[in-house]
């Protein structure tokens, strides 16, 4: 499974959920993917997508999507802890894991070499876990996650391509775009 089909089947499912995705080709697949509003392009925070991801499924009653990668999530994994936690119910967890650095050079990742992120989010107490290799097994879970209570973890295991142009994004658009398209809704307070 390529990440930029898989990215544009997990679009076609949604309506305004908001997306987070992880720097580099994930970024730049999803803008090419489906531009959006609610896509919250990254730039340069490794590490820091489903903790981005975390926090706006504590803050907003919709499902919120995180597109994350096995390198960024190895360097952060006690995000997977505080998502266990947590136990945000609206919030799904993808990770695209071709098992490398990719866009630092293509270094294999620990998840080349033997370590298992849905292991290490069971692990963490998230409820709802699944690892996949074809599209059509992402397609059936992820539709599962959007009917169903979470959090999810889904890993998906995916085979590079070509890199696509970079997107054009500025992180201060984004921000600005992101939070103008939550203008008028009500916002549960805390
Ligand atoms: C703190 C920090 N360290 C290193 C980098 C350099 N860097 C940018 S992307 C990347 C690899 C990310 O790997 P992964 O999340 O698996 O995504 P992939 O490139 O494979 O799609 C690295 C090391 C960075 N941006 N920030
Ligand atoms: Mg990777």
């Amino acid at each position: 499974m390529h990440r930029l089909e898989a990215t544009k089947l997990i679009i076609s499912q949604l309506g305004d959920e908001p997306v987070v995705a992880n720097l580099g080709p994930t970024t730049d697949e999803l803008w090419h993917a489906g531009h959006r509003d609610r896509n919250f392009y990254t730039f340069g925070s490794m590490g820091l997508c489903s903790s981005n991801a975390l926090g706006m499924a504590l803050s907003i009653p919709d499902k919120v999507i995180s597109l994350d990668g096995d390198g960024s999530l190895l360097m952060n994994m006690g995000t997977i802890a505080t998502i266990g936690q947590e136990q945000p119910k609206n919030l799904i967890v993808v990770v695209w894991d071709n098992e490398e650095w990719g866009q630092t050079g293509h270094q294999t990742s620990h998840t080349g070499r033997g370590t298992d992120l849905e292991q290490v989010a069971k692990a963490c107490n998230i409820p709802h876990t699944a690892s996949v290799n074809t599209l059509e097994d992402l397609d059936q879970v992820f539709q599962e996650a959007m009917k169903n209570d979470g959090p999810w973890f889904i890993v998906a295991k995916i085979e590079e391509e070509e890199y696509l142009p970079l997107s054009p994004n500025e992180p201060e658009m984004t921000l600005y775009r992101f939070r103008t398209s939550f203008v008028g809704q009500e916002l549960p307070s805390h």
